[in-house]
Order: C-alpha cells, then sequence, then structure tokens
C-alpha cells in the first residue's frame, strides 16, 4: 500500500502509461525509494483513457510489446496483429500486476507544479489534492499525445446531447443504435473511430476539414501456432526493430525511386498495400520522404486505390487529400474506411467548404445548414509532444519556466534533458528518438539511458546532473537540420507542431518537435554520450561541481538512496 503521509522519494515519476511503467519497474529492481504519480484512475495511460471504439495499435502487437523479460514475452499471448485498447490496457494491468509495481503507483494524483530547489538540488511538487511532496529527480513519463484539443467552437457547452472527445470516450458502454451521430476530425483517431462505429449507429455525419492519406491496416488473428512462432523469434524481432529507422520490422527498399521502371514500382506498391501495417509508408522507397516527384507519383498511386474503393466519385475526391502528400503527416491505418462512404446512412460533410459555425443545443451549425445529433465526437487531437509538459507549472534554475523557455518551440539535450532544469529526465521526451518511431521501443531505449544515468550519479554520489547550454544548442541544431531534407517540414501535422485548437500553434510557426534521423542514429549519439561518462552534463555533489574522474567509484548496491 502506498503510504499517503510520505513527502519525499528518491525519484518520483509522473505518468504510469508504458514509460512510466518500465521506468517504475526498473527502480523497483534497484530498491530505489521511488513512486509513480498519475493524474487518472488507473494505469495505462494513453490505453486507459483512449477507449472510444476502434481504438488499437498500428504497430504489431509484438513489437509494441515490452522486450525486457523472457518470461513476459513467453506467458502474453497477443490475439490480433494490431491489438485493440481493451486488451492493451489489460497488458499493462498484467505487467503491473506480475512485477508487483501497483504498490509504488499513486492515482488521482495530477501534479500541478513541480519548482526545483536550488540551494538543496531537489524538486518541490505540488499535487492537486493540496500534498506537497520533493524527490531528487523528476521523471517526466507524461505521454506525446496525453492533453486533447477539443475544437472552440461557439456553443459546445448549450448541446443537450452527449459529446466528447475521443480521449474522453467514456467508460461505461455508450448506446450507439439508432442514434444521429457527427464525428468531427479525420486524422489517425477519427478513421479508426468512424470505420468502426458506422454500421452500429443509426445515422453518421463526418465533418472532414482536411482530409488524411490512409491506407489499409491488413489487420488479422494471431493464432496459437503463430504466437508459438513469434516467440520463437522474439530476439530476432527485436534486433530487426533496433536497426530499422522506424523501430518497426519494416526496412526501407533500398533500390532507387528511378533506378527502377514504373512497372516494378507499381508492383512494389501494389504488395504493399496489401501487406500489413506500416508496410506501405516504411517499406517503401524512402524518396517518398524526401522527393516531391518521388511522393507525388506515389500519393497518385494511392488516389487511385481511394478512387476504386469508394462508390460516388465527388465523394472519393473529397477524401483525397490535396495540401500534402502521403506519408508527409502520421498515416493513419485503416480497416475498410474508405468503404464506409458506400453506406447510405454515412453523410461526408466538407467543412473547408461549410465550416461549422456553432454547435446548437441540438446540434451543429455549418455556413451552409444546421444538423441534429444525438451524440458529437470530436476526435480533433492533441497537444502533442509538449502539451503536457506546458500543463504543469514547470520551474528550473532561478525561477525559469520550462513553458515560457518552449514557448516557440522545445529545446532539449538528446530529448531526455534540459539546460536549467537538473535532475529533470525525460525518456520520451521532445526531439528524442521515440516520438518518430515505434513508440515503445523508443521508451524502452530512453527508460535505459536514463535508469542508468541514475546509476552513474548514484555510484559517484553526484546529487545534480543537467546539460551545459552548448550542449543542447548543438542538439537543438541537429534536430532542426534534419527536418531540412524532410517533406514532412512543410505539413499541417502535429509533428511540426500545428494544432489549429491551440493558440500561437498555427500553421507556419514550426516546432522542432521529433528527432528524425532513426533508431540507430539516435541510440547510436546516446550511447556515445554515456560511454564519453555523459559528455555534455555537468555534474554536482552538494552543489560543488565534481570532475568525474576524482571521485572513487564502489558496489552501486551501497550507494542507492533507498
Ligand atoms: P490528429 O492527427 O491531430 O487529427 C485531428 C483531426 O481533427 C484532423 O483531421 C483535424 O483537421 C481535425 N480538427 C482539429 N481541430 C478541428 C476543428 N477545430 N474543426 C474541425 N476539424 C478539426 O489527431 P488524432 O487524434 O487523429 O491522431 C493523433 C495521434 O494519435 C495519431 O497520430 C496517432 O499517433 C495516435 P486538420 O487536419 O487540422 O484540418
Amino acid at each position: 500500500m502506498i503510504d499517503n503521509t510520505k513527502s519525499h522519494y528518491e525519484v518520483i515519476v509522473i505518468g504510469a502509461g508504458v514509460a512510466g511503467i518500465y521506468q517504475i519497474k526498473l527502480l523497483a529492481d534497484l530498491g530505489v525509494d521511488a513512486t509513480v504519480l498519475d493524474a487518472a484512475g488507473d494505469l495505462g495511460g494513453t490505453w486507459y483513457r483512449n477507449r472510444y471504439p476502434g481504438a488499437r495499435f498500428d504497430s504489431e502487437s509484438y513489437t509494441y510489446g515490452y522486450s525486457f523479460s523472457k518470461e513476459l514475452l513467453n506467458e502474453w499471448h497477443w490475439k490480433e496483429r494490431f491489438s485493440s485498447q481493451p486488451e492493451n490496457l489489460r497488458y499493462l494491468n498484467t505487467v503491473a500486476d506480475k512485477f508487483d509495481l501497483r504498490k509504488y503507483m499513486q492515482f488521482n494524483c495530477k501534479v500541478e507544479a513541480a519548482h526545483f530547489d536550488e540551494a538543496n538540488d531537489l524538486w518541490h511538487l505540488k499535487i492537486a489534492d493540496g500534498r506537497e511532496l520533493t524527490s531528487r529527480f523528476v521523471v517526466m513519463a507524461v505521454g506525446l499525445l496525453s492533453i486533447p484539443t477539443p475544437p472552440r467552437l461557439k456553443g459546445m457547452e448549450k448541446f443537450k446531447g452527449h459529446s466528447f472527445h475521443t480521449f474522453y470516450w467514456p467508460q461505461e458502454p455508450v448506446e450507439m443504435a439508432g442514434k444521429k451521430v457527427a464525428v468531427i476530425g479525420t486524422g489517425a483517431t477519427g478513421i479508426q473511430v468512424i470505420a468502426e462505429i458506422a454500421d452500429k449507429v443509426g445515422d453518421l455525419t463526418v465533418f472532414q476539414r482536411r482530409p488524411n492519406w490512409s491506407a489499409p491496416l491488413n489487420n488479422g488473428p494471431i493464432s496459437d501456432a503463430d504466437m508459438a512462432d513469434i516467440r520463437s523469434r522474439y530476439d530476432e524481432i527485436f534486433a530487426t526493430c533496433a536497426r530499422t529507422p522506424g523501430g518497426f520490422e519494416h526496412e526501407p527498399d533500398r533500390r532507387g525511386f528511378y533506378e527502377v521502371t514504373r512497372e516494378e514500382r507499381v508492383a512494389l506498391w501494389d504488395r504493399l498495400y496489401d501487406s500489413p501495417g506500416f508496410a506501405i509508408w516504411l517499406r517503401n522507397f524512402r524518396e517518398i520522404f524526401t522527393d516531391e516527384k518521388a511522393n507525388a507519383e506515389f500519393s497518385e498511386y494511392i488516389a487511385d486505390r481511394i478512387r476504386r474503393r469508394v462508390k460516388d466519385q465527388a465523394v472519393a475526391e473529397k477524401l483525397i487529400p490535396r495540401d500534402h502528400g502521403f506519408g508527409v503527416q502520421r498515416v493513419p491505418m485503416e480497416t475498410r474506411y474508405f468503404e464506409v462512404y458506400n453506406r447510405d446512412n454515412v453523410h461526408l460533410v466538407d467543412i473547408s467548404e461549410t465550416p461549422i459555425v456553432e454547435v446548437t443545443e441540438t446540434g451543429l451549425r455549418t455556413t451552409e445548414r444546421d444538423y441534429d445529433f444525438d451524440i458529437i465526437v470530436y476526435a480533433t487531437g492533441f497537444d502533442a509532444i509538449t502539451g503536457a509538459f506546458d500543463r504543469i507549472d514547470i520551474q528550473g534554475v532561478g525561477g525559469a519556466k520550462l513553458r515560457d523557455n518552449w514557448n516557440d518551440g522545445p529545446s532539449t539535450f538528446l530529448g531526455m534533458l534540459v539546460h536549467g532544469f537538473p535532475n529533470f529526465l525525460m525518456p520520451s521526451g521532445p526531439q528524442s528518438g521515440s516520438a518518430s518511431t515505434n513508440y515503445p521501443r523508443g521508451i524502452e531505449t530512453g527508460v535505459n539511458w536514463c535508469t542508468k544515468l541514475l546509476e552513474y550519479m548514484w555510484e559517484h554520489g553526484y546529487t545534480r546532473a543537467e546539460p551545459r547550454l552548448e550542449a543542447q544548442q548543438q542538439w537543438a541544431d541537429h534536430v532542426k537540420q534534419m527536418y531540412s531534407a524532410m517533406l514532412m517540414r512543410k505539413a499541417k501535422s502535429w509533428f511540426t507542431g500545428y494544432n489549429s485548437n491551440v493558440p500561437g500553434h498555427e500553421h507556419g510557426k514550426i516546432r522542432y518537435f521529433v528527432y528524425n534521423g532513426g533508431t540507430p542514429k539516435y541510440v547510436g549519439q546516446i550511447n556515445e554520450v554515456a560511454a564519453n561518462r555523459y559528455e555534455g552534463i555537468v555534474f554536482t555533489s552538494g552543489s560543488t561541481p565534481v570532475h568525474r574522474q576524482d571521485r572513487e567509484t564502489s558496489s552501486i548496491a551501497e550507494k542507492i538512496p533507498r
């Protein structure tokens, strides 16, 4: 049982999702005095919250699960190649129970402020329930997409029916049979929910501002025999994920786009269109990401696929993106999404032509007409990457606010540390390698690295770690420079910091949120920093800078704060 009167910990982990669970597992193994705080009522992060119908992985399930325990890998049976939210939440609960991690977790525990006390190298945290906690280290496992952003529409509070953002889809079943339902938003979430509910509701109206390029997920069951095969190949599977840019099983086609004939290109695309998961995106020619002409040719191929699947060609044309090419934004994967528009009970409203003016008591008003609904679903996305950091009053050295420092975009060292904010660790932070890759693979890398850094500090008796400003600047420049080669730099997407529902996050003010160099390069760089005794980081012991080599080392076990 968690002791609610305890006010100091060596490490406080904020967030009990995929990253927080793994982080506390490692700290528990080391015997460190640590706790996890989460604002939600239970563990699971993304998979605790996003309960909307159709919510599932776009990562192969067996590449999404943790790799750290052979026993766990041998016990867990993924039932689908791309597993759905209820099973994913069950998985995370199983992990927490198997390793007895719940006893370290505190729920309904919203962190409102975290201030660094320079005199004592301590973080002071204010919790919404009135408690004040201190810790030497804070680990931010807050998630990249954990702050939902509903639209800012006039009259939203007036609606007499049921309305919610997909992130807050109710835990109790939502009765949809015979109901008139609106979905606003056609990103990865909207596409999943629309395809799943179209045949379960009375009437479905989709309000689309911009279409997204989307391709079949090609999901399927995993039988006992399949699972036995996967188990026997886990080492190989994780090794493949570690060597591919995206951290998936998918490796890019190394042939040059222009070195092969048009027929060979189409033959590849035909194969990929029928292949599972992100193959269509990540097993493709590398030029798709960088070369306008190559991207345009492939986008046209996908546009034709859409035309073949949608009966009404006027509707098909509305579902084909015009303002960006395939794969320059996060590609939503779909299951019979385009066929939904062949149903009589589904209607597509192009709100780029007839914008929503307001929410009324009974539905939505566009510039063209009024619509009545029982349920309005806002699938309008998230204040991505930095949103969860911005919601906490984080103050570092001299009272500097992180939110102010990151006003025009984040600047970090390796995506894991921030100058001016000592002992503040972000295993999968902004500008780290995880956001643009298979997230849990990146999380394990980040958590391992942060934990090794902590062990190094305990071993040497250091009480404070902070990256040098120049080292951080170099990293931020490196991250920025990598955007220059990518077509995605122009996209109106959360990868570039765009969110029309957050003031100041309009398109055009690009934020360099993610590391685009791919998994192997990222891991190589962070490992090199560690191997060079954390070059770029200044360590201090009791407010005195310590020269690393001056400290003798002995058994770490004796030095870990318990
Ligand atoms: P996304 O990908 O940010 O998509 C949000 C969608 O909602 C997108 O189609 C937006 O259109 C639309 N949107 C947002 N605000 C509005 C307003 N105010 N009016 C109308 N339409 C709006 O979020 P998702 O939740 O789908 O996916 C997020 C990630 O979750 C995904 O990448 C996965 O990694 C998991 P826009 O394009 O801005 O015109």
